[in-house]
């Protein structure tokens, strides 16, 4: 494995930062890992009880997640995976439009026809709709930033995906093509330890993923993904790069998944408990506190405001979404055609009016087999 960066020392203390974070977006960085376990907690119990199919839990990623946007601008691109909340809620998406993607309602900017936690949004930030194929959206991140060489803009594109991922074919094409065009890209690789329950060892022969890159000739960079300001200095330093016209790089974070892979799966079954145990020592939300606390910028009181403040964000974001209607059956054909071709219309027109006839169909149980 190549060296791995870390900073945020034992004592809290942080000497070799160089990165350019300051106190307010520091603390708007902490908030927003509160905010992502907020979300995570309230989708988990939104789940179980029935009101919605499917959730994604974040719980011990989220340090990757928001030192990667918090060295980004808002104007860059986003291509994340289905596990990075932060990115959206740290660049401030509300978490009320991130919950009616959660419902599917009418307020969802895909009108319900994406699956929960694959958002998408093109305010306040430009983050790309998630792809339920692993590793399909690398090569789509590298054409998106090819188009904004060729555009003559500075702006980069982030694409964030699994240990898993790197099995994909999207991995090595995308990978191959920004390497060639030396495209503004930054690869995240966040190795979380779990593709659903196949451990990351068991995902790949070679030492670790980072060191992947030199075949792709560009750097592979190695970080503590539980370290918000060593993930912030990693991405901005491969950004300033890529904004120089030096090209991608390849980032593999070493973070860990500390819930289940999905609403659908028990980890109980595969993950050593001893092993969740010593990753649990290492939560990013403790680490970046006792940086924040040797900083002088953190306080029992302002945890229990910030909690507080979350949790109550995420309640009305709950209430709001599940106050929206679903959206129009009408809806099915909208935003793909500039003018729907005959045959959807006809094919439209006989499902509209069965559904007239015979209303709507029996709500599911809530069960989703993912
Ligand atoms: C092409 C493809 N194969 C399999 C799946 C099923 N699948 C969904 S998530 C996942 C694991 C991905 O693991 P990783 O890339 O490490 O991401 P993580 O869930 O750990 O964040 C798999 C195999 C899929 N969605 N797409
Ligand atoms: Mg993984």
């Amino acid at each position: 494995m190549t060296e791995m960066m870390s900073l945020i020392t034992e004592d809290g203390s942080a000497p070799a930062y160089s990165g350019g974070l300051s106190d307010e977006a520091l603390l708007r960085c902490y908030r927003t890992m509160l905010l992502v376990r907020a979300f995570d907690d309230i989708c988990m119990k939104l789940q179980r009880s029935g009101r919605i199919g499917f959730s994604v839990p974040n719980k011990g990623v989220e340090g990757t997640q928001v030192g990667a946007a918090s060295a980004l601008r808002s104007t860059d691109l986003f291509f994340p995976s289905y596990r990075d909340f932060g990115m959206a809620l740290y660049h401030g998406v509300r978490p009320a439009a991130m919950m009616n993607n959660m419902f599917g309602n009418a307020g969802d900017s895909a009108k319900g026809r994406q699956m929960p936690v694959h958002f998408s949004f093109v305010d306040p930030i430009k983050y790309f709709s998630i792809s339920s194929p692993i590793g399909t959206h690398l090569p789509q991140a590298v054409g998106a930033a090819y188009a904004s060489t060729l555009r003559g803009e500075d702006t980069v594109t982030l694409v964030s995906f699994g240990d898993g991922g790197t099995s994909s074919l999207g991995f090595h094409s995308g990978l191959n093509f920004a390497g060639v065009w030396k495209s503004p890209v930054i690869f995240l690789c966040q190795n979380n330890g779990w593709a659903i329950s196949c451990p990351s060892e068991g995902q790949t022969a070679s030492d670790g993923y980072a060191i992947k890159a030199k075949a792709y000739g560009m750097p592979g960079i190695t970080v503590d993904g539980n370290d918000v300001l060593a993930v912030n200095q990693a991405v901005a330093e491969a950004a300033e790069r890529a904004r120089r016209g030096e090209g991608p790089t390849l980032i593999e974070a070493h973070t860990y998944r500390m819930g289940g892979h999905s609403t659908s799966d028990d980890p109980t079954k595969y993950v050593p408990k001893e092993e969740l145990e010593a990753w649990a020592a290492k939560d990013p939300v403790l680490r970046l506190r006792r940086h924040l606390d040797s900083r002088g910028l953190w306080s029992e009181d302002l945890e229990a405001r910030l909690v507080k403040e979350c949790s109550e964000e995420v309640t009305a974001a709950v209430r709001e979404a599940e106050a929206q209607p679903a959206p129009a059956l009408e809806t099915v054909f909208s935003d793909v055609y500039e003018s729907v071709p005959d045959h959807l219309r006809r094919q439209g027109e006989q499902a509209f009016d069965l559904a007239r006839r015979k209303g709507d169909a029996a709500a599911g149980d809530g069960a989703f087999p993912l």
